[in-house]
């Protein structure tokens, strides 16, 4: 396919005007995806909002980030050779290695070169008559396209919370999903922190150690298993890259993309001293999966997971010096019903002597003021307030966007009710547009890297079957779509997931329907899914010539 293109000048960076493929977005998915077009001789174009590669790690660059997914496994594994090249410093990457990692990338693969950074898509509509994608930019671009691939993130979309008054503080605001690029310096100021998911789980303990005064505000308590994070030993990268055949094919056929013994046993069927031993392995083990994989029930059963409950009750309340302290961190919902965090010094932090929690549960959150956050029982003056109140998660970064399939129907419109997929990959309606993770995919329930390079290699699979045979267009239809949908809310009905609050559900987002989005029958499954599909002819899809 010819890449000479005509060319549209805006903001000094050359866009074409007309592609192949337009690529949004340039972290994980958006890199490997231009490197696969490309490689098949696609015309593509990668739009990126910041300023640099990266994606969400780009963003994410609060204090304390680092991912929770062991630095070897949470890597690319197209390549043999870039898989040898990088050398991982730590069990869990930090985010400057993280994005250190993504620039290398980038530039061992010269992929800077047909990504426009710094460029927001606004909107993308569907010309039924040309069977062109019109993707138009902040700046004003205008993008035709045969394929639109949405490589936005599952996690990329911002969420502020909904409280009065947010506007009026005086001190500096921070959201951890929206981070400056230059260094922030809390030295010697009363900074508060609000939420304790994952974001708040890593940043307080670091705002701890800088800040005056830190104030937590936590509404729902976190499972904080411990990351046992610690620097790689002499010799230990060489020996798991010596593995990664048998590691790569075992995090592929695995549950969460990571590899792990199923469990065998039922916790209700178990002595306490086996339980005992169990949780205590997987606690000394680390790591987000290993207890939740001890027994085959933990994740399906009240009563089973009630064990596992009370083992976490007993190592917080250990770890916290302050009985109230302890109390008010314990949370009463069931393990891995929302997502469980990784602890690098989280309880610690609240032993300090700079740092108090507030249960907002007791005294709730009434209001921001121009001096600092007011709860029901009193006001705390800040100087600054990090907000780590998480995501528009999984649908966000798809419907921020105007995106216009037939009819002139939005997305936002066709996913009211909650998100529609085949496959988390199409929609009804919408030809000719791939998600990368999207929702009705195992995505957030996996190592991303895992489930994003099994997207990728799918759709550019899927391109270049139709290249092949002259195809114009590709499109979910409406009986596959339905049929995919049961199927993952049936996957659904058999976890504890539906039964707790979380951005699973979208319940963080005021008005959004309550459907749970992510595939929950593992990556294994869901490949092999994917895999008949391909191989079937695209079973469930439709396609025009
Ligand atoms: O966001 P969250 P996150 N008043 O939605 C609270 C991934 N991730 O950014 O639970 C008071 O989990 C909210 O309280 P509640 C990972 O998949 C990975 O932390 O709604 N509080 C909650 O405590 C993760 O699960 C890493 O009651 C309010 C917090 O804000 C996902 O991203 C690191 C509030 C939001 O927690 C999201 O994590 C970071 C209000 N009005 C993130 N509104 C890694 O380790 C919200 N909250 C790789």
């Amino acid at each position: 396919m010819p890449a000479a293109l005509a060319q549209a000048q805006s903001g000094g960076r050359s866009i074409p005007r007309t592609v192949d493929v337009v690529v949004v977005g340039a972290g994980l998915s958006g890199l490997y995806m231009l490197h696969k077009l490309r490689a098949q001789g696609l015309s593509t174009v990668v739009l990126e909002a910041n300023s640099d590669v990266g994606g969400t790690w780009y963003a994410n660059r609060y204090p304390g980030a680092r991912v929770d997914v062991e630095s070897f496994g949470y890597s690319y594994s197209f390549d043999p050779d870039l898989e040898q090249e990088f050398e991982w410093s730590e069990r869990f990457a930090t985010q400057p290695e993280l994005l250190r990692y993504f620039q290398h990338v980038a530039e061992r693969f010269d992929l800077r070169k047909d990504i426009a950074f710094d460029t927001s898509v606004t909107s993308a509509q569907y010309d039924e008559s040309g069977r062109r994608w019109q993707v138009r930019t902040e700046r004003g671009d205008t993008v035709t396209t045969r394929f639109l691939v949405m490589a936005t993130g599952s996690l990329s979309a911002a969420k502020m919370p909904e409280i009065p008054g947010l506007e009026s503080f005086r001190g500096v605001s921070y959201h951890t999903a929206q981070w400056p690029v230059e260094e922030v310096d809390f030295t010697g100021q009363r900074v508060g922190v609000i939420g304790t998911g994952s974001s708040g789980v890593q940043v307080i303990p670091l705002i701890a150690e800088q800040a005056a005064e830190l104030t937590v505000f936590q509404r729902t308590p976190a499972y904080a298993l411990p990351a046992h994070n610690r620097p790689l030993r002499p010799g230990e990268g060489t020996s798991a890259k010596s593995d990664y055949p048998a590691y790569r094919k075992a995090a592929r056929e695995s549950g969460f993309g990571v590899p792990m013994e199923p469990p065998t046993k039922s916790a209700l069927e178990a002595s306490a001293e086996e339980r005992e031993q169990a949780f205590e392995e997987a606690w000394q083990a680390g790591g987000l999966t290993a207890l939740v994989g001890t027994f085959t029930d933990i994740q399906t059963d009240l009563d089973a997971n009630a064990l596992a409950m009370e083992f976490l009750h007993r190592k917080i309340a250990e770890a916290a010096t302050d009985l109230q302290t302890a109390a008010d961190l314990t949370p009463q919902y069931p393990f891995w019903s929302k997502r469980p965090c990784l602890n690098t010094g989280y309880y610690d932090a609240f032993n300090r002597p700079n740092v108090r929690l507030v249960n907002l549960q007791r005294e709730p959150l009434t209001e921001v003021t121009g001096a600092g956050i007011r709860t029901s029982a009193r006001e705390y003056e800040l100087d600054a307030i990090v907000y780590a109140t998480g995501f528009d998660a999984m649908t966000g970064s798809f419907t921020r966007v105007d995106v216009r399939g037939r009819g002139g129907v939005s997305l936002q419109e066709a996913w009211a009710a909650g998100p529609r997929t085949y496959l988390g990959l199409g929609t009804v309606g919408f030809p000719n547009l791939f998600m990368i993770a999207g929702p009705g995919s195992p995505s957030v329930l996996s190592n991303m890297v895992v489930s994003i390079e099994q997207h990728v290699d799918w759709v550019s699979d899927a391109i270049a079957y139709m290249e092949r045979r002259g195809l114009a267009t590709i499109e979910a239809t409406p009986t596959a779509q339905d049929e995919w949908v049961d199927h993952v809310n049936v996957l659904a009905s058999y976890t504890l997931f539906p039964g707790t609050d979380s951005w699973f559900l979208g319940a963080n987002v005021p008005g959004k329907a309550r459907v749970f989005m992510p595939y929950a029958g593992g990556v294994g499954a869901y490949r092999q899914k994917c895999d008949e599909v391909a191989a079937s002819g695209y079973a469930g899809f439709q396609f025009s010539s």
